[in-house]
């Protein structure tokens, strides 16, 4: 049976919770990372050295990275359609996925810091305000490529790519803050909201 190691109030949890929901995999959860069980203790770090959440365990075959996790459940238990194996169509998902976890994630996480986590140390008005509009411009990014698709990030098909993109765009939706209006990516979170994965496993965490 897989295990899922991390609270499910976690963004990166949620990509693995939500993508085993779509290959209709089983698997367990335990609660760990901050407000449940410490990542720091030694049990957890012979898991994940870097003390993060989500970590995998397949059978004995142990993961980290939520974007590594969710490419080797697509690869081992999804077909063509959800991860196509075409190099170039491939390429694409992967582009996309990997902009999620470094440019957009890059973008929005002091705004969030201070938003929505309220941390002390993110309250300078001028660097959220920054973190804001270069959140806003990587979202007009997603905007102008939902517009070229008309459907889903990668093209046409439902992909694994949405799951970090459609998760991200629920963060963006769920924080308080001033949004430019974006049809394309209005579109696409409501189609996105119609999967009973997203349903389960979309809804916007704190962590
Ligand atoms: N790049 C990592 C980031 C993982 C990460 O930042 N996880 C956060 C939760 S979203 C975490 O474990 N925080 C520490 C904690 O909750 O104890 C991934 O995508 O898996």
């Amino acid at each position: 049976m897989l295990i899922v190691f991390g609270k499910a109030s976690s963004i990166n949890v949620r990509k693995v919770l939500w993508c085993c929901d779509e290959l209709n995999l089983p698997f367990q959860r335990e609660d760990w990372g901050s407000g449940f069980q410490s990542t720091q203790v030694p049990e957890f770090l012979a898991l994940n050295p870097n003390a993060l959440v989500p970590v995998i365990d397949d059978d004995g075959f142990v993961l980290w990275e939520s974007n590594s996790i969710i490419r080797y459940l697509a690869n081992r238990y999804g077909n063509d359609s959800f991860y196509p194996r075409h190099p170039q169509a491939r390429a694409c998902t992967d582009q996309w996925m990997d902009w999620q976890a470094t440019n957009l994630n890059n973008s929005w996480s002091y705004a969030f810091m201070s938003l929505v986590r309220n941390s002390p140390t993110h309250q300078d008005p001028q660097q959220v305000a920054a973190s804001v509009a270069n959140w806003n411009r990587h979202i007009g990014i997603l905007e102008q490529r939902l517009q070229a698709t008309g459907a889903y990030v990668a093209g046409d098909r439902f992909t694994l790519a949405d799951i970090p993109i459609g998760l991200s765009i629920n963060r963006w939706l769920a924080t308080p803050l001033e949004r430019p209006d974006y049809p394309a990516v209005s579109a696409y979170f409501q189609r996105l909201t119609e999967r009973p994965g997203f349903s389960r496993h979309g809804n916007n965490g704190t962590a």
